[in-house]
């Protein structure tokens, strides 16, 4: 017991980290037809129309966009998704993932 009254105490807590989650990102390119964007946008990540256009027009104009964000296989899976959606085509269509601060 300390002059205060106080005790001391120690209490051990264990503190499990929740799974980061990842960030899908969209890139422009000069190449990708702009309705082919919003077609795969729609697909892949489950968007209504002028969701994917503003996703679409965003990208086009900063150069990329925040599509969503996901568990870490969830937006691997989409990010390949829609890739390879692009390259079935034969375009530079690209999406990359990058984990949450
Ligand atoms: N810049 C393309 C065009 O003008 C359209 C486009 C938009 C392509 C967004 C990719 O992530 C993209 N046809």
């Amino acid at each position: 017991m300390s002059k205060t009254g106080t005790k001391a105490r120690t209490k051990t807590e264990t503190k499990v980290d929740r799974p980061r989650l990842h960030k899908v990102l969209l890139f422009n390119d000069d190449f990708t037809p702009r309705d082919f964007v919003v077609e795969v946008l729609k697909a892949v990540f489950r968007m209504n129309e002028s969701q994917a256009l503003s996703v679409m027009i965003t990208a086009h104009k900063k150069g990329l966009c925040v599509v969503g964000v996901f568990a870490r296989d969830i937006a691997e899976t989409k990010a390949a998704r829609g890739t390879e959606a692009g390259a079935s085509r034969g375009y530079p269509l690209r999406f990359d993932t990058e984990p949450e601060e």
